[in-house]
């Protein structure tokens, strides 16, 4: 592999491996290996078998339409309601007491929810909103805390054939209002707030802000607002209404209808290589069907005892497909947690574990760096011993976060599944099976049955053993992105333009002698700031909407605890006299976050006069990457003027 897509070595830890226990392996979900050949040899047959486990209101003949690559149809023919196969299918089935959430918010409020008070809660929520106008192919806004209610709104837009587009609730108004203008969402729902570290954070005011941008005028009629924090916050006649006003006057009697297996079920934006966020088109039979199947198998699930918790929040895809749609249509018994981690202090997720005895746990390597920092005499104060399966995902978890996530969380047994997947392929497409397979730390190792994935070389071509290339994805799958919300074009160019026939997912990664995976990252302008994807793009076009800035380059820099973090460089206009260089990095960093919102707050801003650039004018990120990273930097001699780069490496090594 070539050097831009970064060094590949021989890890050194390969051989270390963990075969499942054979009590793990005899009780698991899926023991036999046999099912990777027979789904290899009939995928789609394979997924048929898989799909015929949902509900199905108009059965499907047809398992899939590739006629017109890249856009996929599965099961079209068929007809299902999502929302029912995760609510009233189950109440049918006589599991209506069982819970279906453990809520636990941040004060340390709770609520138990069953699956059929869930249900009487969203055909509530679904009359309410048809009252509003929201019917099948309209496009709901959600921004919201992670409370019931998100999941609740959720499953009521998708219940009535509409598509709901999650905006996480740390993104800033210019964001979700970008969100609204690209899906034309006639509704918002959102919370006076949610708590976090021990504070309220406002929400509603942020979409008074959203919706009073660009002079008012957007596609939205209506705000639906929940009340959780009681913070003071205003109602605009007319348009503003609040959730638990309106929802007392809805029955709670409504029958699902069934929907196109290919109905629109959300749209969920993501950064990619150019500022503008691409808008995730997700449709419903084939999603439910990957999400539904990986969550089984991938955390061998047995919904009648485990107590399952991922700690995503509904703003991100593992939010949309591990908390709301896999579990739920697999009748899971959950735990919903609203807040962070360290509040009121780093026990708080142990707590939450002993508390409800959760088995099964699912977070990003960010996050269990962050708690291998404070220590592990935290969590050796809880009683831990009901996990048995975990998971991790986001970004490569290092072997030294693994071993202690199984030795510390894991009681030294507990199978950790590393689950490689996207915003794009909505499910889970690497992963070990943890009753059969035979776990790598730092390695997502194997692809699901029926997921086609290559490792390939810049001509498409498969990369032998112990070789890198790029990651790219053969045949079409279930859950697969449909298209960008409104540019087919660009949904083309982005994933299919490079390889024709094969979905380029954007990483590198390394196939091992014995055939396993190992992901190396984004090789493309895409960083991954603690599992979360962020575009260099996105942020350099922010910091020169600020008046003073001229340039900038933004780069993800190694960080020990987030993976990667947002290091800037930025040069002033000349004649500016808005800001002194010395009050910039404080003054960028606030612009950032208000820009985007706090998770793109650059780590460092470095005032340079100038950029290192190529000849041709194109910014060397690379060399600023290593710079940032306190690297030597390496070959200059294609810069323009290679004094730039001496310049700038010599003051980062003073800072650092
Ligand atoms: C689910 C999610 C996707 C990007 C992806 C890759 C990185 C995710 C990973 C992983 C190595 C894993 N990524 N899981 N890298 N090992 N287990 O995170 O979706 O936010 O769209 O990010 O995250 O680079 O391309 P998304």
């Amino acid at each position: 592999m070539s050097d831009e897509h970064g060094t590949i070595e021989s890890h050194p830890l390969q051989g270390e491996t963990y075969p499942p226990s054979p009590e793990f392996r005899d009780r698991a979900n899926v023991n036999d290996p046999s099912v990777y050949l027979r789904a290899a040899e009939d995928p789609e047959a394979y997924w048929a078998s898989e799909a015929e486990k949902l509900q199905w209101t108009k059965p499907f003949e047809e398992i899939l339409d590739w006629s017109n690559p890249p856009f996929a149809k599965w099961f079209q023919d068929g007809e299902l309601n999502v929302s029912a196969n995760c609510l009233d299918r189950h109440v049918a089935a006589g599991l209506g007491d069982r819970v279906a959430i453990h809520f636990e918010g941040e004060p340390g409020d709770t609520r138990t929810i069953t699956y059929a008070e869930l249900t009487s809660e969203v055909k509530r929520a679904a009359n309410m909103l048809t009252s509003l106008g929201v019917s099948a192919g309209d496009r709901v806004a959600i921004y919201m805390p992670m409370i019931p209610e998100a999941v609740i709104a959720m499953l009521a837009v998708a219940r009535l054939g509409a598509a709901h587009s999650v905006v996480f609730g740390g993104f800033s108004a210019e964001s979700l209002r970008a969100r609204i203008d690209d899906a034309r969402a006639e509704l918002v729902i959102t919370a006076d707030g949610g708590y976090r570290k021990g504070r309220v954070s406002a929400l509603k005011p942020t979409v008074d802000d959203a919706l009073a941008l660009h002079g008012g005028g957007s596609s939205v009629e209506r705000v639906l607002v929940v009340k959780r924090t009681g913070n003071e916050i205003e109602m605009q006649a007319g348009r503003d209404l609040w959730w638990h006003d309106e929802i007392v006057t809805y029955d709670d009697q409504h029958q699902a209808q069934g929907f196109p297996a290919e109905n629109p079920l959300f749209i969920l934006y993501t950064s990619g290589t150019t500022g503008k966020p691409k808008g995730i088109l997700h449709t419903s039979a084939g999603y439910l069907t990957q999400v539904s199947t990986t969550h089984r198998n991938v955390f061998d699930l047995k919904p009648d005892t485990d107590v399952y918790w991922c700690t995503a929040d509904i703003g991100w895809i593992t939010g949309h497909s591990y908390v709301v749609y896999g579990p739920l249509a697999n009748g899971a018994t959950q735990v919903i947690y609203e807040g962070t981690p360290e509040t009121p202090d780093w026990g708080r997720w142990w707590s939450i574990i002993q508390k409800y005895g959760v088995t099964i746990f699912y977070t990003a390597p960010t996050a269990i760096r962050a708690c291998m920092k404070v220590g592990r005499q935290v969590p050796e104060q809880y009683d831990l011993s009901s996990i048995r399966v975990l998971g991790s995902v986001g970004e490569p978890i290092n072997p030294e976060a693994w071993r202690w996530y199984r030795e510390v969380i894991g009681a030294g047994s507990a199978p950790i599944v590393d689950t490689w997947w996207q915003t794009e392929t909505g499910a889970i497409m690497i992963s070990a099976l943890p009753g059969l397979t035979s776990l790598k730390p730092g390695s997502a190792q194997v692809p699901q049955p029926g997921i086609d994935v290559n490792v390939v070389d810049d001509a498409g071509n498969r990369v032998d053993r112990g070789q890198g290339g790029l990651l790219t994805i053969r045949r079409p799958w279930p859950s697969m992105v449909r298209t960008i919300w409104g540019d087919d074009q660009r949904f083309i160019d982005t994933y299919w333009a490079k390889f024709g026939d094969q979905y380029f997912a954007g990483d590198g990664a390394r196939v091992d002698d014995d055939g396993d995976i190992w992901l190396l990252g984004r090789v493309d302008d895409v960083m991954n700031v603690s599992g979360h994807r962020l575009s260099t793009a996105e942020i350099e076009s922010a910091l020169v909407e600020h008046h003073a800035v001229a340039e900038a380059a933004v780069v993800g820099a190694d960080d020990e605890t987030t993976g990667q973090a947002v290091v800037a460089f930025v040069i002033l206009k000349s004649q500016q006299t808005i800001l002194t260089p010395e009050a910039a990095e404080q003054e960028l960093k606030k612009h950032v976050a208000a820009q985007i919102g706090a998770i793109a707050r650059p780590r460092q801003v470095f005032v340079v006069t100038e950029l290192p650039k190529t000849r041709s004018g194109k910014i060397m990120r690379r060399l600023l990457k290593d710079a940032a990273e306190g690297k030597d930097i390496g070959d200059t001699t294609t810069l323009a003027d290679t004094s730039v780069m001496q310049t700038i490496s010599d003051r980062m090594r003073a800072e650092l």
